[in-house]
């Protein structure tokens, strides 16, 4: 198959589409934007939403990572990413709803807020992820872009609270849906699994979030998915928001 995957290695959704084309055994041609410049990228290239992941699939343009394992399923129907019994299909589409429009905002405003008040965050961002020049530098001359794309996600300090407040609840509903069996089998991630290890990936790379995440067996899952999911380091955002200071 034809497919080009444009996404971000820091990004979760970016590593759903990236999951679900694996669980189709398709090896699409991935281009990793640099993050910041991603959506006037996309835009160039005649995306509408600038958001990765996108791609672009026997030349038709897909765009969000819901609508990418869609199109894959229609094409590839096997392995199917759903179950077959009506109940339990019903089940992994109501995860795999709430994993989009709950779950993955939780890490993305966690660590925009921390990119955006962090200096030393914005260096490892801009050195590992924005591929910049002089990370120290570009990390300063950066500072509106790294607010722009906070507050684009929730990532202020109110949305981070916030986020931070809901990670017990959401991380033991993780759990909860790896116990019942609607993440995935012995084969792999489901069409849940796959929107949904990427987020917890992410949250287990945010070094100040250890003890949320330890010992959790969702989090021993996506980390089995995703070895090289990349890791953050400390915050000082971060440490100041959980202290409420
Ligand atoms: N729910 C969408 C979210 C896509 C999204 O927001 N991606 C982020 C990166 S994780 C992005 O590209 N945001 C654009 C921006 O920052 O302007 C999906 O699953 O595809």
């Amino acid at each position: 198959m034809d497919a080009t995957l444009y996404t971000m290695d820091i990004s979760n959704p970016g590593w759903s589409a990236r999951l679900a084309f694996e669980r189709k055994r398709l090896e699409p041609r991935i281009v990793n934007l640099p993050a910041g410049m991603h959506p006037a990228l996309l835009w160039a290239r005649g995306y509408r939403r600038g958001t990765v992941p996108s791609a672009r699939i026997e030349g038709r343009r897909v765009e969000g990572s819901l609508e990418i394992v869609q199109e894959l399923e229609r094409l590839v129907p096997e392995p199917s990413l759903y179950p077959a019994d009506p109940r339990r299909r019903a089940a992994v589409e109501e995860a795999e709803r709430w994993g989009e429009a709950v779950f993955q905002g939780l890490p993305r405003s966690i660590a925009r807020y921390a990119i955006a008040h962090d200096h030393a965050t914005r260096v490892w961002f801009m050195r590992e992820h924005a591929g910049m020049p002089l990370p120290a530098v570009s990390a300063t001359v950066s500072l509106p872009v790294a607010f722009a794309m906070a507050a684009r996600a929730d990532g202020t300090e109110r949305g981070a609270r916030a986020a931070l407040e809901q990670l017990p609840a959401a991380l033991d509903h993780v759990d909860q849906l790896l116990a019942d069996g609607l993440l995935g089998d012995d084969d792999g991630p489901n069409a849940a699994g796959v929107q949904i290890a990427p987020s917890v990936a992410l949250l287990a790379g945010l070094a100040d979030l250890a003890d949320h995440v330890e010992g959790r067996p969702g989090v021993a899952w996506a980390r089995a998915l995703l070895p090289g999911f990349p890791l953050a380091p400390g915050s000082q955002a971060i440490v100041k928001l959980r202290s409420g200071a």
